[in-house]
């Protein structure tokens, strides 16, 4: 209608400037009754639209759930009827919707099943993963779904979010601020939608043990940081970027939550003919220090995690790998302040396995969450699968284990399920599936540790340094002269099997 009127106003104007005043009089008699003809088409096609929605859209179509008209968010009853709180009943259960391995309160090396695996729910993925690809259209239509992007929709959203959580058992949740509410006219309409939802996840939170596990700013999106975020080139894009990353630790801090995410997606470069970049890394840097400042001047004393990853969407990532990370944080003296965030897809994008990156950042102390999933070894991309092969999630505990845990980090399901699996019950088995297959790791780490075969091969290993001479060199003490006469002394060393095979053995037989 706006665009009509417009249109007409303008030609009026412009045939009153031109003097024509019979041809103004018909036209203006053309406008009005065009407005009215489009006012009544629209008003029709808007008491037909609002039918339709309210039919199936709000309302489950195949379960006694009731609609309440709107008046909250448009939902009532459960969102997952048919799906039962999830047991844990052993090994030889068939039925899907049960954990076979996890069994949270069980004690295993020293410690409660959950609080060496301390699960979450990616809200991005399972409640926002539509299905869509680069080639193809949504395939999901979750019964409370109404195809909008309101902040009705965004808590109703949320609520489901929360059944899924308790029906499942997982006491964490990770989300972006955009996942979770919708983007406004002005930042201020944006932050004021956000503080909606978030008052209501606090509310849904009280009286339970759920809390984020950690929580981030979606700095890729939107249009504006095409260029990156805090490595534009537009300085009012980083302005805008460090108030989006103020507010979301703000309600990451307010919701409990225990870690703040730092994932560079389009911190990065598409060329380097157009980049400067040691000046965008010198931002990124400050960017950084500003984030740790603002935490500790609201008193959050969550982790700040930076998530690696080589590329996609920018050619390249500047957090390449947990290697390059460490020397960042390094080099501009952030060290003590940042942990890494493991994701497992990343580190097979990056050219290493996800045990590599998950040992890089252990031995540097920097291991404080991960994203468990993993990628399809024939397609090149993030694809986010949820992790199901026994070996990795074996290796991957083995890292787990020899950190002592992850807390105040934890497993985040940075997995969603694939374009093709479009019944609710497959959000629950993804996630059932995802939690054994790491509970599984984690029993096989212990058959393992309990039989020390594998220990007691590296321990052989390397048993020539637990000698005078080598005690001298790992205490920095032995200089080269000391080590020539040392090696004419010997002449030509002993050089003993590696035993590769033997280790394997030994792991293959803990799976
Ligand atoms: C993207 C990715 C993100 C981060 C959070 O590859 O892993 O979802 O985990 O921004
Ligand atoms: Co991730």
């Amino acid at each position: 209608m706006p665009t009509v009127k417009c249109f007409c106003d303008l030609s009026i104007h412009i045939l009153t400037i031109a003097g024509d005043a019979g041809v103004n009089h018909l036209f203006h008699f053309w406008c009005t009754m065009e407005i009215k003809l489009t006012l009544l088409l629209f008003s029709l096609a808007f008491v037909l639209s609002s039918v339709i929605a309210e039919g199936p859209h709000t309302c489950p179509a195949n379960h006694e759930a009731k609609c309440d008209g709107g008046s909250s968010d448009g939902w009532e009853g459960e969102f997952f009827p048919g799906i039962p709180k999830i047991k844990y009943e052993g090994p030889t259960s068939k039925n899907p919707l049960s954990y076979k391995w996890y069994n949270s309160e069980e004690e295993i090396l020293g410690k409660k099943m959950k609080d060496w695996l301390r699960f979450s729910v990616a809200f991005w993925h399972t409640f926002r993963g539509t299905g869509a690809d680069p080639f193809g259209a949504p395939t999901k239509s979750w019964p409370w779904e109404d195809g909008t992007n309101s902040v009705a929709m965004a808590k109703r959203r949320m609520r489901a979010h929360f059944e899924f959580m308790d029906k499942l058992g997982v006491d964490r949740w990770c989300f972006h601020d955009r996942d979770i509410a919708p983007d406004g006219k002005t930042l201020a309409e944006t932050n004021a939608n956000l503080d909606e939802v978030v008052a209501l996840a606090k509310e849904l939170q009280e009286g339970t043990k759920i809390k984020p596990l950690w929580g981030t700013a979606q700095l890729f999106l939107h249009p504006r940081y095409m260029h990156g975020a805090a490595t534009s080139s537009e300085v009012g894009v980083y302005a805008y970027a460090a108030a989006q990353v103020k507010k979301a630790i703000e309600v990451t801090h307010y919701l409990g939550g225990e870690n703040y995410v730092f994932w560079g997606g389009r911190e990065g470069y598409q060329s380097l003919l157009n980049t400067d970049m040691q000046r965008e890394l010198d931002h990124l840097a400050r960017f950084l220090q500003a984030a740790v400042d603002y935490k500790k001047k609201i008193g959050f004393n969550g982790t700040l995690l930076i998530e690696p990853k080589p590329q996609e969407p920018t050619k390249h990532q500047y957090d390449w790998d947990a290697a390059t990370a460490f020397a960042f944080l390094q080099k501009y003296g952030l060290i003590g302040e940042f942990k890494l965030n493991i994701e497992c897809n990343h580190a097979t994008l990056s050219g290493h396995s996800c045990h590599h990156e998950l040992e890089t950042a252990r031995i540097n102390g920097l291991l404080g969450n991960i994203d468990a999933n993993t990628g399809d070894p024939q397609i090149g991309w993030d694809t986010d699968q949820f992790l199901t092969d026994i070996g990795e999630a074996t290796l991957v505990m083995l890292s787990v284990v020899r950190n002592g845990g992850l807390a105040p980090g934890g497993f985040n399901f940075d997995a969603k399920l694939r374009r093709e699996s479009t019944d609710v019950e497959d959000m629950f088995i993804a996630h059932i599936s995802g939690m054994d297959t790491l509970a599984r790791g984690l029993r096989n780490v212990k058959k393992l540790t309990e039989d020390g075969s594998l220990a007691e091969l590296v321990r052989k290993r390397y048993q020539s340094f637990d000698t005078e001479i080598g005690s001298l060199i790992e205490a920095g003490k032995a200089d080269f002269e000391t080590l020539e006469k040392k090696a004419m002394e010997w002449d030509e060393p002993y050089v003993p099997s590696g035993k590769q095979e033997l280790a394997e053995m030994i792991f293959q037989s803990s799976l």
